[in-house]
């Protein structure tokens, strides 16, 4: 594993220097969030999750409540929002664009070519593990913390002079949820275990202590609830007594327990429900029963720890260190907490790790952890910006693995997104507009101004090119190439001909949320949508090269590309967001999106090097738009300014979104409220800090700001297959590795210079 991989490598360019900050080196055991009272609100409770199953641990001393979740406990059923009429509507819907009658576009997209049912399905709670403990005496030396290098939420405390620990971990291989409680005195663990919902489900004990939910989804908009769930808790106790009410067990006098938490519900595909959760319980629990405690600890950190410890970051640290988390997030914005930026990286690769892992579901806007029946924004997968965000670290970050349930959902958008494209569009190929959730809907939802948005499903296809990129792999590259030419499909159908240029331009459709001069956001060709076709059709045609496939499609696309709307200046000097430069003149100039920069990340259609004139007019447009914004927004603007290569503007932004209110006191990121995508987008725009390797080659440290005049970075991945070692002292590398399976040339910049290198072999 990287993290102890000697760096005596023959590539050195300098003798290593250990990172130094703003004082000692940063060591392992610093990889904790800490805190010193039991959590009150939902937010400052600590996440875990084995891409399946998740928890909001709170560590009462008293009371304590694990809020669950599991992936696939969404509202309704399989359904088909799809929207015969609006293919009639179409053309008048294209007339009016054209003509500049924005206001009547929309009353007519609004009124006849949105999906029905019009809004799509929440993501959903199982419900609560609650634990009430008697206590007989006072506490004293509270503490709970979060370790990332473990995955296990504990905490400590002493009652009359017995110290108690609980821990509590979700097993990725066993998959239970293990809680465990134990004294440093014997006979000490008495509480009584109940559960609680908001669905609709019933709660009984079973013998021996078990509690069993059951339960079924609700219904939304219209869809009825069609998924059966099962929530089951198994408690084991060394010593004591156990006895089982009606809707609860209870412990007293043990010297530990422990209790294995299954869940499971019918889901078995998009469109099939027919699963027994009961089973499926049944059968975790029996599996896990046969391991001993120790094991099952044991097997979940080495499976953690194989995909976290391929990374390492050392940018210093200071006395802030020794702090709780929240009075270090408090305090962020005032500076001299290097150590915090390490530890928000890793903690969005935590995170990464914990809620999305082959096998499950992918990301929600709060990953996977949720305690309401109507979330903001449902909870769902929202394609204009957030779900991509999520993903966005996971290949420099070291876990291109996360990716797989991201990738097995687009491959699943292909056949309702095919009948989306017929029946709303009269055209082939599949589409997705700007939302989906658990059954795969891809038709426009919401409203015009939010949901008439051809480009998400195109948008998704980038990461499935990105995988190929990162790892190079063939054989995965021929299971996804159809997935990307059928997106691809669907704009060759669909493109128009604006009639001011003669480009090619999607219509009707919109840059993401923002509202134009026009009075409305529905319009011909906005910026993002060409930069976003340019990239799938650039994709298709490589992957298809590669293949050695389709030159028929090829020569199609090639042609179709060189007719895209071009990215234009306006006269402002920034970089339009429509096709006409309307930019100065639109009603919220600094909008949180800033969609039209997608050609400069992720994309790399525009790079300071290669496209000096559109850098500088992403920068003017970054300007006017301003740094305040959403959490995802910051997020997004931090990577922006990495990518123009200006480390202390991406540190200031940086530090607006590690500051409350962006970041709430378990470090989780608030659009607001609560939302994961700036969480993930930190973590990559750190990544995208300390090497960048779009453009032909590996850059060590393009972006490093003031802050972090001294560190070192271990087992970041670049395109290509290759991992990169970092450590530098003011400001300059002083050594490097760059690694790959094989050992092959690579292109890197280095302290100004570039150099073809031959990489060591990993
Ligand atoms: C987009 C954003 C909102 C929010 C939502 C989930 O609609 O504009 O700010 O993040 O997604």
């Amino acid at each position: 594993m990287n993290h102890k991989r000697a760096s005596n490598s023959h590539f050195l360019v300098a003798a290593l220097v250990i990172a130094a900050g703003a004082g000692q080196p940063a060591a392992a055991q610093d990889l904790k969030l800490w805190y010193d009272h039991p959590a009150g609100q939902w937010v400052e409770a600590l996440p875990v999750g084995n891409g399946r199953l998740g928890a909001m641990v709170f560590f009462g001393v008293d009371q304590d409540r694990l809020q669950l979740n599991e992936g696939t406990l969404w509202a309704g059923g399989p359904y088909d929002p799809s929207r015969p009429e609006a293919l009639q509507a179409l053309p008048e819907a294209r007339r009016l664009i054209f003509a500049g009658k924005y206001g009547e576009a929309h009353g007519l997209i609004g009124a006849k070519m949105m999906a029905r049912p019009l809004k799509q399905m929440p993501y959903e709670p199982v419900g609560d593990l609650k634990l009430s403990i008697p206590r007989d005496g006072d506490v004293t030396g509270y503490r709970r913390e979060l370790d990332l290098d473990t995955a296990i939420a504990r905490m400590t405390y002493t009652v009359a002079g017995v110290k108690f620990v609980r821990e509590v971990f979700s097993s990725p291989v066993d998959q239970v949820i293990v809680v465990h409680l134990s004294a440093d005195k014997p006979g000490r663990i008495d509480f009584t275990a109940a559960m609680a919902t908001p669905q609709k489900a019933t709660v009984e004990a079973e013998s021996p202590g078990t509690l069993v939910m059951r339960g079924v989804n609700a219904e939304a908009n219209g869809i009825a609830g069609a998924l059966k769930f099962e929530a089951r808790v198994r408690v084991l106790t060394q010593g004591g007594k156990m006895t089982a009410g009606k809707d609860s067990v209870s412990v007293s006098g043990a010297d530990s327990a422990t209790l294995l938490i299954a869940a499971a519900t019918s889901y078995k595909s998009f469109k099939d429900v027919s699963g027994y959760p009961e089973a499926l319980t049944k059968a975790y629990l029996t599996q896990a029963l046969k391991k001993p405690l120790a094991s099952l600890r044991k097997d979940h950190v080495a499976e953690h720890q194989r995909l976290f410890r391929r990374v390492a970051l050392d940018l210093g640290t200071s006395d802030q260190a020794q702090l709780p988390t929240d009075q270090r997030i408090a305090k962020f914005a005032e500076g001299n907490d290097p150590q915090l930026a390490a530890l928000y990286f890793q903690f969005g690769r935590y995170l990464l790790l914990s809620c999305s892992r082959a096998g499950g579901q992918p990301a929600t806007l709060q990953g996977l952890w949720n305690e309401s029946m109507a979330p903001p924004w449902d909870s769902k997968y929202t394609i204009n910006i957030n779900t991509e965000m999520n993903y966005w670290p996971a290949e420099p970050a070291n876990l291109g693995e996360c990716t797989a349930p991201l990738i097995q959902m687009v491959t699943e958008l292909v056949e309702p997104g095919s009948r989306t494209a017929k029946v709303n569009w009269g055209a082939g190929g599949w589409v997705c507009h700007h939302n989906t959730d658990l059954w795969r809907a891809t038709a426009p939802i919401d409203g015009p101004t939010w949901g008439f948005w051809p480009t998400g499903g195109a948008w998704l296809c980038k990461h499935l090119w990105d995988r190929y990129e990162f790892g190079g792999d063939k054989k995965y590259l021929a299971q996804v190439y159809p997935v990307m030419k059928g997106a691809a499909q669907f704009f060759l159908d669909t493109l128009v001909e604006e009639p001011k240029h003669k480009w090619l331009v999607t219509c009707p459709s919109l840059s993401p949320e923002n509202t134009h001069p026009g009075g409305a956001s529905v319009c011909a060709g906005p910026t993002m949508d060409s930069q976003i076709i340019r990239d799938l059709f650039s994709n298709c045609i490589q992957a298809s090269e590669i293949l050695g496939l389709d030159a028929d499609v090829r020569a199609k696309l090639v042609a179709t590309r060189a007719r895209l709307a071009p990215n234009q200046i306006g006269k402002a000097g920034q970089l339009q967001e429509w096709l006409d430069d309307w930019d100065m003149q639109a009603p919220e100039m600094q909008h949180r999106h800033v969609s039209h920069l997608y050609g400069l990340y992720p994309s790399a259609q525009i790079t300071p090097r290669g496209t000096p004139e559109l850098a500088a007019a992403v920068r003017k447009s970054l300007e006017i738009r301003g740094d305040d914004a959403t959490g995802w927004g910051v997020g997004w603007r931090i990577n922006l300014w990495a990518r123009l290569l200006d480390g202390d503007h991406a540190y200031k932004l940086l530090a607006m979104l590690m500051t409350p209110p962006r970041t709430l006191p378990n470090m989780f990121d608030s659009c607001p409220p609560f939302q994961i995508d700036g969480n993930f987008g930190g973590c990559s725009g750190i990544a995208e800090m300390l090497m960048q390797s779009h453009a032909g080659e590996i850059e060590l440290l393009p972006a490093l700001p003031k802050a972090w005049p001294a560190g070192s970075v271990k087992g970041l991945r670049a395109r290509g297959g290759f991992e990169v070692d970092i450590a530098w002292k003011d400001g300059k590398v002083t050594s490097y590795r760059v690694a790959s399976n094989e050992s092959r040339k690579a292109t890197v910049r280095v302290n100004g210079e570039t150099k073809v290198i031959q990489s060591e072999k990993l």
